[in-house]
């Protein structure tokens, strides 16, 4: 990687285009990315291309090049963004956060790993044994999260299941003393059904593939996918997510050490083994109906008994209360009488789905909890009454459009029209504020504001998701047809949302199933099917009351309602979507109590191809990202504005009283000498620490005469190298 860029590497930053087009934007970015060069800026905002290969742009020696420099000394880099955050944070003491936001498969969580990589490395100069046991939390939990919370999808061969925001905690030192990851909101469906070519979370084939041959056996298991219902359907596919190099088989002696290293005990990784080996049986078991056969009443039966004696051995719970639990459900008649009613077939399989789901999640969630409990900052500075500075990194599942989008895509999607509300209002409300404290007056550019989407999910009463919690409180009459027709009434004007119902001639819609909302990244239709019961998100208390009865502590502290009774169970427990609202309310709360660095990623192609740049796909994420508003805000009022030094560095040799370095007492006044020099002293204003540049024009006026000189300045240097100067 050269230290600077020549002309022919296109622009480094997209305000410096002359002109800002879409073909203008796009000829730029497709240049840079057949150079390799897959990041760009618009101002501070870094835009980056996947580019579905390793390019030789990370590790140590890249690290060094960035390590305290200034944004614009080197070429555009995520760890020139994860520096900015990091020195802002360091210099001001400001909390910053770093966004990463794109479509699935666009690449943020590489990039969240790649800022986590840079931090660790140029942070802990003393090796202070205290801050490397965060940096070395920090660093490996990724690895952990990812196999419980990643799974193939085909949109992406490593896709983030969950949405991921840590904070890591600084001292005074800048040292990382702790950590906190908040998790939203886990696919957890996917523990039972997967679309065709798509596999459930990495930890299950992990677990059956990496396991030694004892291993297995104790857990109970053959090393097969295709045995188990919760797999057979990815049962064939590979990982995918990093190549032949990290197999299911590695993977897992990966994660296992990971653990180790994180601080779980071996009990708890064995714990953690044993909670997967039984939801992989559970989703096994099959019910039969039985027969009345004068000695016994007819009812419900397990298909297959053994698996009830391996799910009631892995958890460590009485068998005969696992059966219980899976053919009945205690309810309450009235006062404190308690009365076991038996389920139909499929009220059985219904509640094992529902507990299989939520094992999963409460085994997900407290592997995160673990993780936080021991990344807690220990080492506080009192000098600082006990508040640490902190860098938040935000990675969460990118927008999604599937052939059939349920629940979970409408939350996930929704989560993506919340962060670009904040886009908009920060990127807004940032140069705002920055004009207003120069005295400049401010130009506004047209926005496609997507605040009218967000209401439309959000809003009290008639949103989308107030009604569906409607639907669920109504005890089981609102099916999820009425619950459409209810969103048909409320919405039939919204211009964002439709329904069959309401267009009755668009045959890409099927009536009483499908809605579909005008997305700021494009339309998607739902199917409702499910809506209310993954929204409700029900589980029997029987279940709860067995896994908090198991004798195995790590599985028990997963489970503490499960200590209720059920006469106490009266209180209607916040819905799914309500619980994931709040969460993305205060997450943008938080975000924007920060101060933002923006990592804005783009997916080349949508057949993951390395190098290919599909230009109509690109057009579309430039265009949704509202990425040519970004650079027309930048260029607004002023086309650019930079600190003196920093424009001092990249066009001092274009006037003689600046080159190589200048006499002038301040920096602001070598850059009016430069600027007389050009006749362009009309074309800007001088802040007290920036410049303030009106027209790209002039930018490029400087440019041109940067771009003429280069190379006689190489031809002068090599001489005098060679000492024939
Ligand atoms: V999702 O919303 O979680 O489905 P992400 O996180 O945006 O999505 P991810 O970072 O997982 O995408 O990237 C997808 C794949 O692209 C990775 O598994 C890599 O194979 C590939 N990728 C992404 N970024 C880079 C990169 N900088 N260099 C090389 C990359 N390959
Ligand atoms: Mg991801």
């Amino acid at each position: 990687m050269e230290d600077h860029e020549g002309p022919e590497c296109g622009k480094p930053d997209f305000v410096l285009l002359d002109q800002v087009t879409m073909e203008d934007f796009m000829r730029n970015l497709q240049l840079r990315f057949e150079k390799g060069l897959i990041y760009t800026y618009i101002g501070e905002v870094l835009v980056s291309v996947n580019p579905y290969k390793q390019l030789p742009l990370y590790g140590p020696e890249a690290i060094a090049r960035y390590q305290g420099r200034e944004l614009y000394e080197r070429p555009p880099h995520l760890y020139a963004v994860a520096n900015a955050a990091y020195r802002a944070m360091k210099r001001r003491s400001r909390d910053t956060c770093i966004v990463i936001s794109g479509e699935s498969g666009a690449g943020k969580t590489e990039a969240s790993k790649h800022i986590m990589q840079y931090i660790a490395a140029v942070t802990n100069p003393s090796q202070r044994a205290e801050v490397e046991r965060v940096k070395d939390v920090l660093l490996k939990s990724t690895c952990v999260l990812e196999a419980f919370g990643n799974a193939r999808t085909n949109r992406n061969h490593n896709s983030s299941r969950f949405g991921k925001y840590m904070d890591i905690n600084f001292d005074f030192k800048g040292d990382p003393v702790g950590g906190h990851i908040h998790s939203y909101l886990l696919e957890k469906s996917r523990v039972l059904k997967q679309h065709v070519g798509e596999r459930n979370f990495h930890a299950f084939y992990q677990l059956l593939r990496g396991s030694e041959d004892q291993e297995l056996q104790r857990l109970h298991l053959e090393r097969n996918p295709a045995l188990y219902n919760f797999t057979r359907q990815g049962a064939g596919l590979s990982s995918g997510a990093h190549g032949a190099l990290e197999s299911d088989e590695s993977s897992h002696q990966a994660v296992t050490e990971a653990m180790r290293v994180i601080g779980f005990r071996r009990e708890e990784v064995e714990t953690v083994h044993r909670v997967l080996a039984a939801i992989l049986h559970l989703g096994n078991i099959e019910f039969v109906e039985t027969e009345d056969n004068g000695l016994q009443k007819g009812g419900l039966a397990v298909a297959e008994e053994a698996l009830v004696d391996h799910v009631a051995e892995l958890t460590t719970t009485p068998r005969d209360l696992v059966l219980r639990s899976l053919l009945a459900r205690t309810v309450a008649s009235g006062g404190r009488d308690l009365i076991e009613k038996g389920h139909t077939v499929a009220e059985a399989s219904y509640a094992r789905d529902a507990c299989a789901k939520a094992v999963y999640q409460r085994l997900f969630e407290w592997v995160v909890d673990r993780i936080n409990g021991i990344m807690e900052a220990r080492d506080r500075d009192p000098r600082r009454d006990g508040k640490d500075t902190v860098i938040g990194v935000l990675d969460i599942y990118g927008f999604e459009v599937f052939p059939v989008n349920s629940f979970e895509q409408f939350c996930i999607n929704y989560c993506n029209e919340k962060l670009q509300q904040l886009f908009i209002q920060l990127i807004l409300k940032q140069e705002q504020e920055e004009y207003e404290r120069e005295g400049i007056a401010w130009q506004s550019v047209e926005y496609f504001n997507n605040a009218t989407i967000v209401e439309l999910v959000e809003r009290p009463h008639r949103g989308i998701l107030a009604v569906l919690d409607e639907a669920c409180s109504t005890a089981g009459t609102i099916t999820d047809r009425i619950f459409l027709q209810t969103l048909d009434t409320h919405h039939r004007h919204h211009p964002h949302y439709s329904s069959r119902q309401l267009c009755p001639t668009d045959k890409t819609m099927e009536f009483g199933r499908d809605f579909r909302i005008k997305h700021y990244a494009g339309d998607v239709t739902y199917s409702v099917d499910g809506f209310i019961d993954k929204n409700r998100d029900f589980l029997f208390q029987d279940f709860k009351r067995l896994l908090y009865n198991s004798s195995d502590p790590t599985l028990r502290a997963m489970w503490p309602d499960g200590q209720q009774d059920i006469t106490e169970v009266t209180k209607r427990p916040l819905t799914a979507g309500t619980i994931f609202k709040n969460s993305m309310v205060a997450l943008v709360e938080n975000l924007a109590s920060k101060e933002p660095f923006y990592v804005r990623c783009i997916k080349p192609n949508e057949d993951k191809v390395p190098g290919r740049l599909d230009e109509n796909h690109c057009r579309h994420q430039v265009s949704y990202l509202g990425l040519l508003e970004n650079v027309r805000v930048r260029r607004a009022g002023f086309a650019s504005r930079q600190p003196y030094p920093r424009f001092l560095l990249r066009y001092k040799m274009t006037c003689e009283y600046t080159w190589p370095n200048h006499l002038l007492g301040s920096d602001k006044a070598a850059v009016s000498a430069l600027l007389e020099q050009h006749g362009l002293q009309g074309d800007v204003a001088f802040g007290h620490n920036k410049l303030f540049i009106r027209s790209p024009r002039t930018l490029v006026t400087l440019e041109q005469s940067r771009a003429q000189l280069i190379p006689i300045i190489v031809l002068l240097l090599q001489k005098a190298w060679r000492g024939t100067l």
